[in-house]
């Protein structure tokens, strides 16, 4: 007989456990299980006087506990684990109960699950859930994919837990299939991006400007106050303010140098390639993420490969400068990556709003920002925009702040700081504003060594040149 409580939590690490006691927070019942039965016991030790949980030790006490159609949210590790926990569950459920995977997945793999379960008659949704430990305990930003049908029988749960700006819970059903998963593996890319640009103008600051972690970190504090306002500049503050009690120095200058990365800015990056949409600010951040973890292969090339030393001096406009290169390069990245939400949109016929994803992240996820209400503007005037930069606000953003960045890229690559998502935005940004650029010379190219042959600006058709033989040119389709 099926039970009482309203949504079901399987997967009660960090995330499982926050995201069902923020749901029980709102007055909902929850039905809570973790594989390891003595997770679930420690969790209703602890937190179940928080509100109406249900601990359970079995799927099938689990699933026992829940009111139909079951509502089941499954936050274990991506991969095969979601995989496992599907199997597991499929045959204890009946048609019409649905699987909420919650966790980082793949989007190939929630369109491959998506299908698996429909055959079985169950309603799958992959939902893309940002903001970490904190956002899913206090309010995440959450990118629900799938059934609209499905979607209806939780969306008063995920409005009622999503993080709130002005009013407006930050979740919308993004579309169908994957595009929920597909949504947050693009809000993972740019939370690469931004990472990566805050970094590099760490690094001009420190060793072209030649500040502390500490004054650093005070010039970050500023700048939260401007247009870059963010969760992620704000932080930058304060992990560059943070003392080590051990040395008594800034800790970030005892944090080895090398990223981690679980794997979605990678996997914006391939999709990226996959679509054919130039996405620099993400790619750079992943290649930076990768050049970084080759520690021991950097030490031994610091003492042979040469280059300039840079030349510490503080500098009132240097300052000014990165402020402004990195919000330009920002906006480039933003820019990339809604164009990439764009194409993927298209190819896929998810329909996907783009305004309403700017306006999902302004609140409870890593790249929340107050940027992101311009982009939501910017979509609500132009619902099928090309690209951000061409969009009054953006464009007259990128042409005010050009020379400072200009003149950041130039004091880089002069002193021999690596800036490659500066520089790979600036080289995008007058790629994109150029009508005529130089694939010209690729195509004559590719013509002579493949016969891959190459239009003409001043006539219809495809046309190749016998360049190594007799030097004619023929038209080949008519
Ligand atoms: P983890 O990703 O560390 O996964 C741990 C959970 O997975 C435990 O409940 C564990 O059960 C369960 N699990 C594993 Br491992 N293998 C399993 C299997 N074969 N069958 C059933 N359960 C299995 O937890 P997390 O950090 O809370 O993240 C959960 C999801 O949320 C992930 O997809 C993650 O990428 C995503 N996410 C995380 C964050 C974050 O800030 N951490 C932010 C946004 C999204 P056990 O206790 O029995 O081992």
């Amino acid at each position: 007989m099926a039970g009482q409580s309203r949504i079901g939590v399987t997967g009660l690490a960090v995330m499982g456990a926050n995201l069902a006691r923020n749901i029980a927070s709102r007055g909902v019942s929850v039905a809570v299980h973790n594989r390891t039965g003595s997770k679930t016991t420690e969790f209703m030790s602890e937190f179940g006087g928080e509100g109406d949980f249900t601990g359970t030790q079995s799927l099938q006490e689990f699933v026992d506990a829940l009111e139909t159609p079951r509502r089941i949210i499954v936050m274990v590790k991506a991969g095969k684990p979601v995989d496992g926990v599907i199997a597991d569950l499929t045959p204890l459920l009946d048609k019409g109960d649905i699987i909420i995977d919650a966790g980082n997945s793949h989007f190939p793999d929630t369109v491959r699950r998506t299908a698996e379960c429909e055959a079985n008659g169950i309603r799958f949704m992959g939902v893309g859930v940002s903001g970490g430990e904190e956002g899913a305990l206090l309010g995440p930003s959450i990118m629900p994919g799938g059934d609209p049908e499905a979607y209806a029988e939780v969306k008063d749960v995920f409005e009622a837990i999503a993080a709130v700006v002005d009013g407006t819970p930050c979740v919308v059903h993004v579309g169908p299939g994957g595009a929920g998963h597909y949504v947050k593996m693009v809000h993972n890319g740019i939370e690469y991006a931004d990472m990566q640009l805050i970094v590099e103008a760490y690094d001009l600051l420190t060793q072209v400007a030649g500040l502390d972690a500490h004054a650093i970190g005070k010039i970050f504090e500023e700048w939260n106050s401007g247009d870059l306002e963010s969760f992620l500049i704000e932080i930058t503050g304060k992990v560059l303010a943070k003392v080590d009690e051990k040395t008594g120095g800034p800790l970030v200058d005892v944090i080895v140098d090398q990223a981690g990365q679980k794997g979605t800015g990678t996997w914006t990056a391939i999709d990226a390639l996959g679509l054919g949409i130039p996405l620099t600010g993400i790619t750079e951040a992943v290649f930076a993420r990768g050049l970084s973890a080759l520690r021991a292969e950097r030490a031994a090339a610091a003492k042979t490969l040469t280059g300039p030393t840079p030349a510490t001096k503080v500098d009132e406009r240097l300052v000014d400068d990165i402020r402004e290169a990195l919000y330009a390069s920002k906006v480039v990245a933003y820019a990339q990556g809604f164009a990439q939400m764009r194409a993927a949109s298209v190819q896929n016929g998810w329909d996907l709003k783009l305004g309403e994803m700017a306006t999902i992240w302004r609140g409870g996820c890593i790249i929340r920002a107050q940027f992101l209400n311009r982009i939501r503007d910017a979509y609500a005037e132009h619902p099928d925009l090309d690209n951000l930069l061409m969009v009054p606000y953006f464009t007259e953003a990128v042409a005010n702040a050009q020379d400072a960045w200009r003149r950041v890229v130039v004091t880089a690559t002069e002193q021999g700081v690596a800036i490659p998502a500066f520089s790979s935005s600036l080289s995008y940004y007058d790629g994109y504003r150029r009508e005529r650029g130089p694939a010209n010379l690729i195509q004559g190219l590719r013509d002579f060594f493949g016969a891959h042959t190459y239009q003409r600006t001043d006539a219809e058709g495809a046309f190749h040149t016998r360049w190594a033989q007799d030097g004619t040119e023929v038209r080949t389709d008519g």
